[in-house]
């Protein structure tokens, strides 16, 4: 994997000098925000990593080529790429690599990355899961696998609120993959702070985070940590507003017969539609807040 991999210059000290660096999950970013917002979300959450005293590595593909930590010219090329861009999972991998392709990469494909190269936080807005309706189109996200696949810690606001939360619980439990709130005995709803679902466990500070991944490191536990950091309740949207939003959504997803990876994306359009701007102001909130929490948890590592 090596061979296919470049480092910022950054993230390249950073290994050397072995400082605490975070990687990034590029879809939620890019893919969540138009151009120029994605840009301006991305500066915010990078400058948030480095007042914290860690370095930022957003992950994505260029021309083939597995970055870790983008350049300038790099993040304006997967900012504004003029076309839509896979959102690369784990499988797409090498086929975007063997087509010298470009490409975003979700959760799950941030997590093996990082995990190959030794970064141990990986940081972004919300993760994929068990999608409502999953009866009939069994659109379960990749991003749930991951976890127990690569030893990372995941730190996010919950599964996106699109989704179907409660499977998503039973999905996490069955494949034996650890959720723990941060501050917080209730999985929050990406941006809405409640759900209403309970969680058994919770961290109140990074120490606590980084003693359980050394822990599971020494019992030689290669899953991963999914850590849920609800959004601050000033900027949580109403659930109530979200749900109707939501709802709407997924019926004209349905409708247009949308499905696949698309579908994600369509339904957080639609919401952000609905919502107005408050959507899209609740999760540049819960980005930055959830870098500011891995950066902090890189550096107790
Ligand atoms: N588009 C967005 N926001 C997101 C995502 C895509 O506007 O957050 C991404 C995240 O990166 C997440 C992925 O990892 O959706 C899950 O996609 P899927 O359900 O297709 O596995
Ligand atoms: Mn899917």
């Amino acid at each position: 994997m090596k061979k296919y991999i470049d480092y910022s210059k950054e993230v390249k000290e950073a290994i050397d000098a072995n400082k605490p660096i975070v990687a990034i999950e590029t879809a939620g970013t890019f893919e969540g925000f138009d151009y120029p917002e994605n840009l301006k979300l991305a500066k915010l959450v990078t400058d948030k990593i480095r007042e914290n005293g860690a370095v930022p590595a957003y992950i994505g593909i260029v021309n083939g080529r597995i970055k870790v930590g983008l350049e300038k010219d790099d993040m304006e090329r997967l900012a504004n790429p003029g076309r839509m861009l896979v959102k690369a999972s784990r499988r797409d991998i090498p086929m975007l690599v063997a087509k010298e392709d470009d490409a975003l990469t979700a959760v799950a494909s941030t997590m093996m990355i990082a995990d190959m190269v030794g970064i141990k936080v990986v940081t972004g807005g919300g993760i994929g899961g068990v999608h409502r309706g999953v009866q009939t189109s069994f659109d379960i996200s990749a991003d749930l696998k991951e976890f127990e696949k690569s030893n990372v810690v995941v730190v996010c606001s919950g599964a996106k609120s699109i989704l179907d939360l409660n499977l998503t619980m039973e999905y996490l439990e069955t494949h034996s993959v650890s959720i723990v709130g941060y501050k917080t005995l209730e999985l929050p709803a990406y941006m809405a702070t409640h759900s209403g679902i309970k969680l058994e466990y919770s961290f109140d500070t990074p120490k606590e985070v980084a003693k359980y991944m050394n822990v599971k490191e020494e019992l030689g536990i290669k899953s991963g940590l999914l850590l849920v950091n609800p959004i601050a309740e000033e900027y949580s949207v109403d659930s109530d507003k979200m749900n109707m939003a939501i709802d709407n959504a997924i019926a004209k997803a349905n409708e247009e017969k949308i499905t696949g990876k698309i579908i994600t994306k369509y339904i957080l359009t639609e919401v952000a539609k609905e919502m107005g701007g408050e959507s899209k102001e609740a999760s540049i909130h819960l980005n930055v807040a959830n870098a500011d929490l891995a950066s902090k948890i890189s550096r107790e590592l």
